[in-house]
């Protein structure tokens, strides 16, 4: 049977500044956290680091024209801030724009649609020294950064992503201390998710004043969260969990409010005195639509650890641990539910209806294996693919108003604390060389965009 996806949908491809771009040292470009975090012994698996990366920087043509090929509408990419500001205030360094420049007029010039993501977790490092997200003055740093980029930039980009999933930069950065900057203190962490989402509508205003017809939004990390048993303890777990993942985040920007059991929750952790009069209002500025990115759900249970014991992902709920998943995982160790896909965006459509998405990540690494042939026959790639955009056309079905879908990601990539260990790309990378092959998951996701439809 043929599924057919509405007309216009967006087919679309993702990548982030640190994770392709190399050429740190570049054309005036400042040290951000990643660069910072990378070079720390024991921090990235094998000692890995993004100062080569893909040299994206200097096969940008190259990269173009395989984005081309690929046939999609859209190509959402990353600004690293610390080339256009290198200590993330003041002045514009131009020949970092120009890099953007370069960039969105080859995609332009090709047919495709740009979509830029201002901030995917490389912060300048003299912001971080400055204090770093749980500062406030950095979402006002990030608002200036956005309103410089507009006036740049807003003539030739049409859709913007403020913030690429706050709860990771902010909970896996300050309080896991596995991100960047590697700091494990629960209470900064909870005012760092807090400056995130202030920077994120303090953008916003910045991106309207300078780029008045350009679609906003933010991308969320969305992951729907279910108690491993049904025992009382579990089920509180979960709710946490689920609180802090998903609700804590959607809620403040589309909903105006924080939900009143996490900051509950946050009160073992933070006296939450970062919470100013007037800051909802800022957080909740309207946007166009919602960014969902989407890997995996989680189960969890109430473990046993004091509330201060381990680094943990959940301040407040140290207590919250995983519940190792029995079924079919990614090389990540995630579990592969394509029916949480559709959960989620009916639950996000039901509780926002008239918020547009469009699911701005999904995507899977594998263990893959070249073949003799030097291709890379990804099956189990496609059949995630599949499985996901089957579940975006039943959400489809229920009315959700969905408008596109990006894979992440187009090549290979710096995949943070896993380094290059873990590939999610259409495209294999061959290191050092660096040639790009693409894997039968592009051909795939070519035909497939092609047709707008799943055949079969
Ligand atoms: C995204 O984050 C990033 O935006 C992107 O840069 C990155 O390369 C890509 O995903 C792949 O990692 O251990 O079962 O509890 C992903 C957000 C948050 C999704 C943590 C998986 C853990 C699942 N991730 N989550 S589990």
């Amino acid at each position: 049977m043929t599924l057919e996806f509405p007309p216009g949908f967006v087919w679309g491809v993702a990548t982030s500044a640190y994770q392709i771009e190399g050429a740190v040292d570049e054309d005036g470009r400042g040290p951000s956290i990643w660069d910072t975090l990378s070079h720390t012994p024991g921090a990235v698996r094998r000692g890995e680091n993004g100062d080569i990366a893909v040299d994206h920087y200097h096969r940008v043509e190259e990269d173009l024209d395989l984005i081309a090929t690929l046939g999609v509408g859209a190509y959402r990419f990353s600004l690293a801030w610390p080339r256009i500001q290198p200590d993330g205030r003041g002045a514009v360094n131009e020949r970092g724009l120009d890099f953007y420049r370069r960039l969105v007029d080859g995609l332009l010039e090709r047919g495709i649609t740009p979509v830029a993501t201002l901030y995917h977790w490389d912060l300048p490092q003299a912001l971080e020294n400055a204090g770093g997200w749980p500062a406030r003055d950095t979402a006002h740093r990030f608002a200036e950064y956005a309103s410089k980029v507009g006036d740049a930039l807003g003539d030739r980009i049409g859709y913007w992503i403020t913030i690429n999933e706050p709860w990771c930069a902010a909970f896996l950065g300050y309080s896991l201390g596995q991100h960047a900057p590697g700091r494990a203190e629960p209470s900064a962490a909870v005012a760092a998710a807090h400056h995130l989402l202030l920077g994120h509508g303090e953008a916003v205003d910045a991106l309207r004043a300078t780029a008045p017809e350009a679609t906003l939004m933010l991308a969320l990390n969305f992951e729907p969260t279910g108690p491993a048993t049904n025992s009382d303890a579990d089920r509180d777990a979960a709710r946490r969990a689920d609180g802090l993942y998903n609700r804590l985040f959607m809620d403040a920007v589309l909903g105006g409010a924080y939900p009143e059991d996490v900051l509950e929750d946050l009160t073992v952790v933070s006296d939450l005195a970062h919470i100013r009069d007037g800051d909802l209002d800022v957080i909740s500025r309207p946007v166009d639509a919602l960014g969902v990115n989407y890997y995996t759900t989680t189960l969890v249970r109430a473990g046993d650890a004091p509330a201060e014991a381990a680094p943990t992902q959940w301040p407040g709920s140290a207590h919250v641990v995983a519940h190792e998943p029995e079924q079919a995982t990614t090389a990540m160790g995630w579990r592969i539910d394509p029916d949480g896909l559709e959960r989620l965006l009916r639950r996000i459509s039901s509780a926002y209806p008239r918020t547009p998405l469009y699911v701005t990540e999904n995507g899977a690494a594998f263990d893959d294996e070249v073949g003799p042939d030097g291709i890379v026959d990804d099956v189990d790639r496609i059949a995630y693919l599949e499985g996901h955009l089957r579940a975006v056309r039943r959400a489809l079905d229920h009315r959700v108003d969905v408008h596109g879908y990006f894979v992440w990601t187009l090549m290979d990539n710096f995949e943070w604390a896993s380094g290059y260990d873990m590939r999610f790309g259409l495209i294999r990378v061959n290191g050092p060389s660096r040639e790009r092959v693409p894997k039968r998951s592009f051909g795939w996701y070519r035909d497939m965009l092609r047709a707008n439809a799943l055949v079969g």
